[in-house]
């Protein structure tokens, strides 16, 4: 019989420990897939953050050390200077890497570590239950902002993508969304650039994925989808910021 669906074996076979519709399983599975594809599930080595991923160790069948809430990058700078020949990578929230870990992240791609850094924006703190994070788009409420976030209170969501591509070492920098078949399967391609780039040492890559969290922004997992298309894709324009002739 022919087999129509397969899991990776870059997944563990344990249940998931995300919510209904959260699309953090998408993301690890995009990432796993990949590597199992590219033959390298024994040369990578994953940083996983603080935050509802936390245990992506439990879940992605490589290597992964755990990193303080933030940290990731300069965990897999070491790494990476350690292992120059491994696939090194950081999966992170936005809490995780917007927030408290804005300084890491920054000077880890100024720096042009040569890591891929999967950035999970669901515009909400989802571990601790849906404070406002640097992505909350205007208007939207959460436990914080309990009428909306506010321009005059919290100013702009920051826009990561777009600053980090203004770093002369990220050298490839790409916003996909995970709402869609079709979007996802562009999702998976800038997930194999991603790690095209790091193969080719040309620099620092950072795929920043749009992500749901049905369970804090109170919607339906279906709704959250539609949410995402409507609110969160218009603010965060999909698409490749920056990429090196090698890769296109
Ligand atoms: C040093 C430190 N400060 C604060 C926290 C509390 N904390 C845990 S997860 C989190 C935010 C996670 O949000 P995000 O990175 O967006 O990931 P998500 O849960 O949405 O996937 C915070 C503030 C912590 N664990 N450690
Ligand atoms: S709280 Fe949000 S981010 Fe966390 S697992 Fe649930 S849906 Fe996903």
């Amino acid at each position: 019989m022919k087999s129509v669906f397969t899991y990776t074996n870059g997944m563990t076979p344990v249940d998931t420990s995300y919510c209904p519709g959260c699309t953090h399983g998408i993301a690890h599975r995009l990432i796993m897939e990949t590597l199992e594809e590219m033959g390298k599930l024994g040369e990578a080595i994953g940083a996983a953050p603080i935050g509802c991923s936390v245990q992506a160790h439990k879940f992605m069948n490589v290597d992964m050390c755990e990193s303080a809430h933030g940290r990731a990058p300069a965990v897999a700078s070491g790494i990476k200077r350690v292992h120059p020949n491994k696939l090194v990578f950081t999966y992170q929230g936005d809490g995780d890497l917007a927030s408290i870990g804005m300084g890491e992240i920054v000077h880890a791609a100024a720096r042009g570590e040569k890591i891929c850094t999967f950035f999970i924006n669901n515009c909400i703190y989802g571990m601790t239950s849906g404070q406002m994070a640097p992505t909350t788009l205007v208007g939207q409420k959460t436990t914080t902002s309990q009428d909306g976030r506010t321009v005059e209170q919290a100013g702009m969501p920051i826009k990561m993508s777009e600053l980090i591509a203004t770093l002369d070492c990220a050298v490839y920098v790409e916003r996909v969304a995970l709402d869609t078949p079709a979007h996802i399967r562009l999702a998976k391609k800038a997930v194999r650039r991603a790690f095209a780039v790091q193969e080719k040492k040309l620099g620092f890559a950072f795929v920043e994925m749009l992500s749901t969290c049905p369970t804090n922004w109170g919607l339906t997992p279906p709704d959250s989808m539609k949410w995402l298309a409507d609110k969160m894709i218009p603010f965060y324009p999909l698409g490749v910021l920056k990429e090196p002739e090698d890769i296109q």
